[in-house]
């Protein structure tokens, strides 16, 4: 009779006992080494845990109790990100506030992750929702605020119709709301912003200081959008003010045939036909200008969109290398918050120009030469193609003949300046919503008065007033011993249709006394986006409990920075961004110790439903995971997610592969209690042992590549090597040895692994235990055959030493002559190396 482990009762069981025991609780005084592990912490959604959300748990779970068990002292935490728009939106709905419905949601939210067994400290968990944890929230606003890098301005932002509510670009996705999907719209609106934009230098080359994913620093990289060029004006005949453009190509200056203006440019309000009337054909273009602004920048600029375009008819600018007279049109390819908002076209070397100006018949003059080797040289030479690569300048006058690099140089030097631009745009701030923390700024008329007339004067020594009060003339910091300001109680969470938070309609919250002046004055209604409370939480953890600073700088000291941080893709220009900033601004008023706040961060592929369609409510094909655990446990749950696929790819769930997986648990049980039973061999295999401390090496390596189902498979080939060596008079393994082998899986099944290990007689948890270390001695005799392809054709074989690594590889091909003979004179190009089986080289 098979022997099965009941998880019903004893993974609860376990549970219990690891809390009681708080064995995954943090030493705040160690001597220990710190290790911080750290998981994108929760929505606590409606909706209940979606099998999405452990895949990541899990997956820094194992690190988790892997680091534990190598000797360190380790945080790994859980908390609620519970400000947001569903709750709110399900308030509106049924009345029910807010804190309730989210009370509600953590509570079965954090039911379902204990189910889990996943190693989290609960002693140190948070909510950005409760006011003893959006005080410093505040508190970190304020010190932006005083320091100039909170501000307010009336800006076009993108308004999502259904939600009514102010959406940063970020999370505009396709012109459509992020959160709702629903229309959005460009709307005028007094908002907060965040200075972000004076940290982009820093968090561009901090960039280089971590160890991310690579395409986590590209899409980071990118969303900042450093670019260099420079700035050069063109005058217009008949008018005073020349345009200015932004170009990262000044080199093709003389084959600028006409300028181009974002349809927001100012001097369409300059050359109105009201004032001076240059503009012949102002109407069009007040039309076309009007068009232009009910699209979504993304529309906009889409690659491969027709064209279109007003020619400015009664001006023209004069291109000031070829001093000759260009037109001036509007287009809304031309962005206007990016550069100057203004460009130079020059259709022979830009794809975009080069289309426009096909439309509208406009000369195409190529000044770059590629090389005597670019086959289209003739059609780029004759402007029938546009090159956009570099060369020889031509048709440039005194330029002629320098390559493209050298005359970026002289002709910035001699027309414009040298310019750094960025795509990054600073950080809309403000919602005008009920559950968001309330921004702790008060607005007195009084003082706005006389901050306007302390401007005018010098700046005096006394500091009368801090930079984001002269920033923002009337505005003032509420004083710190006020905070929190907390939520007040309202009748109706909707907004308002004037588009003004439900906080404004409260008379009584809104009217207060100006902490400068003592007069009348009224709270800001904004509230903060639900990105405020994400971008320091994993401060918090450090010290979650102290309210007297946000975290002590003791434990901030001890534990900062996050040793390994996982998180989706999709909040890499989001999240990401916005919380390396405010550990920037952090770390610049002294509170934190490091400026960069993860040293190392990677992501996870999204779990979707069988077939592979989103998981959503609407399409019914949601997998709760309480059903998975409560019919075949949490541990085969956990192994289950692992093994589904790499864990960096998205991947597809499927019921039917469940099975697998737990028949593998449930013969590491049987035989496990079977060597119980007979109390172990005397001495194990040889062969087994042999297997045994490769996996252990497997397995380690694995596990810190996140190679998570490639250590679940080599378990899996250990234990059928086990049961095949063993019989029924006599297993093949030691008590000890199988123990080795519990420890490796217990990251994985850590339930099933414990009830194990004390039944082999053990007292204390198997989590307590040291990782195995693999015996070298054991792992240097073997050698394996490397199959060696050139440019994936099969060219020979070496032997060299298991587990070698590539470097040993190419070391091992060096001395094989027929080998090399294929690559002698070659360009190597890319290696490819797969451990104890192939060598791939490509050259060219
Ligand atoms: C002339 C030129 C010639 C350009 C050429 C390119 C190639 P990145 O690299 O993204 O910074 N540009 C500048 N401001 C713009 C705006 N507000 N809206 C749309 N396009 C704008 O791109 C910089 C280039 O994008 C600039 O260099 C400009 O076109 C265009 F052979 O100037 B270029
Ligand atoms: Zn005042």
């Amino acid at each position: 009779m098979k022997i099965r482990y009941d998880h019903k009762t004893r993974d609860k069981h376990w549970q219990n006992v690891w809390a009681e025991g708080k064995l995954y609780e943090a030493e705040t005084v160690s001597n220990k080494p710190k290790y911080y592990a750290l998981i994108e912490f929760p929505y606590p959604s409606g909706e209940g845990l979606h099998v999405g959300h452990p895949r990541p748990y899990i997956g820094l779970d194992i690190i988790a109790r892997k680091r534990r068990a190598e000797g360190f002292n380790v945080l790994y935490p859980i908390g609620w990100d519970a400000f947001g728009l569903p709750t709110e939106n399900f308030a509106i709905k049924t009345g029910i506030h807010p804190m309730e419905v989210t009370k509600k949601n953590t509570d079965t939210f954090r039911k379902q992750i204990k189910s889990l067994g996943i190693s989290f400290d609960w002693s140190r968990e948070i909510n950005t929702t409760d006011p003893s944890y959006y005080k410093w929230t505040q508190w970190i606003f304020l010190k932006m605020f005083e320091k100039g890098l909170a501000y307010k301005s009336k800006i076009a932002v993108n308004w999502c119709i259904s939600c009514k509510i102010g959406l940063a670009n970020e999370e505009v996705i396709g012109g459509k709301c992020e959160r709702c999907g629903g229309e959005t719209e460009k709307r005028e609106k007094e908002q907060w912003l965040l200075a972000i934009t004076k940290y982009a230098e820093r968090l561009l080359s901090g960039l280089d200081t971590v160890n991310y994913f690579p395409e986590i620093k590209i899409q980071q990289r990118n969303w900042i959008g450093k670019s260099e060029g420079a700035e050069i004006q063109f005058p217009i005949s008949n008018f005073q003010f020349p345009i200015k453009v932004f170009t990262t190509r000044p080199d093709t200056l003389f084959g600028a045939t006409y300028l181009v203006i974002s349809p927001e440019h100012q001097i369409l309000e300059n050359l109105n036909p009201s004032a001076d009337g240059q503009i012949s054909n102002f109407k069009q273009v007040k039309e076309y200008v009007e068009l232009a602004k009910k699209k979504s920048e993304i529309e906009r600029t889409a690659e491969g969109r027709e064209k279109t375009g007003v020619k400015l008819e009664g001006i023209k600018a004069i291109n000031p290398g070829t001093n000759e007279e260009i037109p001036i049109f509007v287009a809304d390819y031309v962005i206007a918050h990016y550069g100057t908002g203004a460009i130079m076209a020059v259709p022979a070397h830009d794809e975009r120009d080069f289309e426009f100006s096909k439309k509208f018949k406009l000369p195409i003059i190529p000044v770059i030469a590629p090389s005597e080797a670019n086959p289209s040289r003739e059609n780029i030479l004759k402007g029938k193609e546009c090159y956009e690569g570099e060369g020889t300048l031509v048709n440039s006058g005194e330029y002629n003949s320098l390559d493209s690099e050298e005359a970026r140089k002289k002709i910035t030097e001699k027309f414009g300046e040298t310019k750094v631009t960025y795509k990054l745009r600073d950080w809309v701030f403000s919602r005008q919503r009920y559950w968001g923390e309330p921004i702790p700024l008060v607005f007195c008329v009084n003082c706005a008065k006389q901050v306007t007339s302390y401007k005018l004067k010098v700046k005096s020594k006394g500091e009368k007033f801090n930079e984001g009060e002269i920033l923002n003339p009337g505005w003032a910091a509420v004083s710190e011993s006020e905070l929190p300001i907390t939520l007040p109680e309202i009748s109706s969470y909707k907004p308002t249709d004037t588009g003004e938070s439900p906080l404004s309609g409260i008379p009584e919250w809104v009217e207060t006394t100006c902490p400068k002046c003592g007069g009348a004055a009224r709270r800001e209604t904004d509230v903060m986006p639900n990105w405020a409370g994400s971008s320091w939480y994993f401060l918090r953890y450090t010290d979650p409990k102290n309210d007297r600073e946000l975290a002590s700088r003791e434990c901030l000291e001890h534990w900062m920075p996050v040793d390994w941080y996982n998180g989706g893709m999709e909040h890499t220009t989001l999240h990401l961004l916005y919380s390396r900033f405010w550990n920037y601004f952090l770390y610049d008023i002294g509170i934190v110790p490091v400026e960069e706040p993860y040293a190392k961060r990677t992501s996870h592929g999204l779990i979707l439903a069988e077939g592979g369609a989103k998981m959503s409510k609407s399409k019914g094909n949601v997998i709760n995971p309480d059903d998975i655990v409560s019919k075949f446990g949490a541990d085969t749950f956990r192994l289950y997610e692992m093994f589904i696929g790499p864990f960096r790819e998205a991947i597809s769930w499927n019921s039917s592969d469940i099975a697998g997986v737990e028949r593998f648990l449930d013969r590491v049980f049987d035989f496990a209690s079977s060597v119980v039973k007979e109390k172990g061999a005397e001495k194990s295999d040889k062969s087994i042992v042999k297997l045994l401390h490769q996996t252990i090496v497997k397995v380690s390596r694995d596990i810190e590549e996140m190679s998570f189902n490639t250590a679940i498979s080599q378990l899996m080939i250990c234990l059928n090597e086990i049961r095949k060596h063993s019989n029924k008079e006599q297993v093949s393994i030691t008590r000890s040895d199988l123990g080795i082998f519990l420890k490796l899986l217990s990251p994985f099944a850590p339930h099933l692994t414990e009830e194990l290990w004390r039944l082999l007689g053990n007292t204390t948890s198997i989590h307590r235990e040291q990782w195995p270390t693999a015996d070298t001695e054991m792992l240097k005799a073997e050698n394996v055959t490397i199959v060696v392809q050139i440019n994936g054709r099969v060219r020979g074989e070496i032997i060299i030493a298991a587990e070698s690594e590539e470097k040993d590889a190419l070391e091992a091909l060096k001395k094989e002559e027929k080998i090399n003979h294929w690559l002698s004179g070659k360009n190597i190009s890319k290696i490819i190396f797969v451990r104890n089986r192939l060598i791939n080289i490509l050259v060219d």
